[in-house]
């Protein structure tokens, strides 16, 4: 790696390490390459940059050739975190998302009415959580959707109330549970207006090793909790920053997962700030005001904290 790139290089560079399409990548890999001082000593770089915009322009023609693919389905991070919305057909994931996000993904009354990812932002407080809609998870999903389940943060996995079918529910299991963890998983039993709450108990034990969560899209019952919800599955945690002297910076948070430090908030920032980091104040509700904390301190959610450099 030759010295001397400038800060714009590695900004360029993380937005192509996130890019999850290819058009992406090749944005975010032309602007490195644009930005990069050309001479003798970055020759090698540049030629391996112009080689990556090549591949990922085999992977679009590929694409277009096949209709599918991959890449197809590679949806683009926005937000806090990534929330799948996963379960059978009709079950109610379409109402819910737009209930949640204001996007107008279609609802039916039959089966399969959903054919492809719906992308949208849920407003949670002061920040925005990106939501996807898929297709229903059958013995033989959309091809693709497993891909997209595998690269998201967090899975709502959807039921509908009067559908308390062991084996459905066993099989979709399997396929959630191979392909992301347990505590990333919230179950939502939906359509709670058409039962009497004791039947509710049956979900329950059937489910009992998951946390569950009981709605209605239809009357909205349980919803404004659900969002809630939805942040604690994520495990992230909001951090303001202030520079000394300077205002709390309260729009557009730091997203950092549970159990992050002080030096991990200053990495993310910019790794060249993590190196002059010395110490920081931190403000926390209203017990903690102003105290000097090192670079290990364990953060917290809607901790405040004013960086101090060397
Ligand atoms: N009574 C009642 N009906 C609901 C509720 N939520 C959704 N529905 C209805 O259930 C039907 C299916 O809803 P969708 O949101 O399209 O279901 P889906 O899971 O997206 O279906 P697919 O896209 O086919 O997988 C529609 O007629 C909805 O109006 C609810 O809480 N209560
Ligand atoms: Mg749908």
């Amino acid at each position: 790696m030759p010295a001397n790139l400038p800060p714009q290089y590695f900004a360029a560079e993380k937005r192509y390490r996130e890019a999850k399409t290819p058009e992406d990548k090749i944005k975010a890999l032309e602007e490195m390459l644009a930005i990069m001082p050309k001479h003798k000593g970055t020759d090698k770089l540049q030629a391996a940059l112009r080689a990556k915009i090549a591949k990922f322009r085999r992977i679009i023609e590929e694409q277009k050739r096949t209709g599918k693919g991959r890449y197809a389905f590679y949806i683009e991070k926005e937000g806090a975190g990534q929330v799948i919305l996963v379960g059978a057909p009709n079950s109610g994931k379409s109402l819910i998302m737009r209930r949640l996000t204001n996007t107008d993904t279609k609802v039916a009354p039959y089966p399969f009415t959903t054919t492809g990812p719906v992308v949208g932002m849920m407003e949670f407080e002061d920040i925005k959580i990106q939501l996807v809609d898929l297709p229903p998870l059958t013995e033989s999903p959309m091809p693709g959707l497993f891909g997209i389940i595998h690269d998201s943060d967090a899975l709502l996995w959807i039921h509908d109330v009067t559908d308390p079918n062991p084996i459905r529910i066993e099989t979709e299991k399997q396929q959630l549970l191979a392909r992301k963890p347990q505590d990333k998983i919230l179950v939502v039993i939906n359509k709670v207006d058409l039962v009497n709450p004791p039947s509710l108990d049956r979900w329950r034990s059937l489910l009992h090793d998951f946390k569950l969560h009981f709605i209605s899209a239809q009357t909205l019952q349980g919803l404004e909790e659900l969002r809630r919800m939805i942040f604690d599955i994520l495990a992230v945690i909001r951090v303001y920053t202030k520079a000394p002297g300077k205002p709390i910076e309260y729009s557009d948070p730091l997203i950092l997962p549970k159990g992050s430090t002080l030096l991990d908030a200053a990495e993310e920032i910019h790794k060249d700030f993590a190196h002059k980091l010395k110490y920081a104040r931190l403000w926390r509700g209203t017990s903690i005001k102003g105290l000097r904390v090192e670079k290990n301190y364990i953060l917290e959610d809607r901790d405040v904290v004013e960086f101090h450099i060397k």
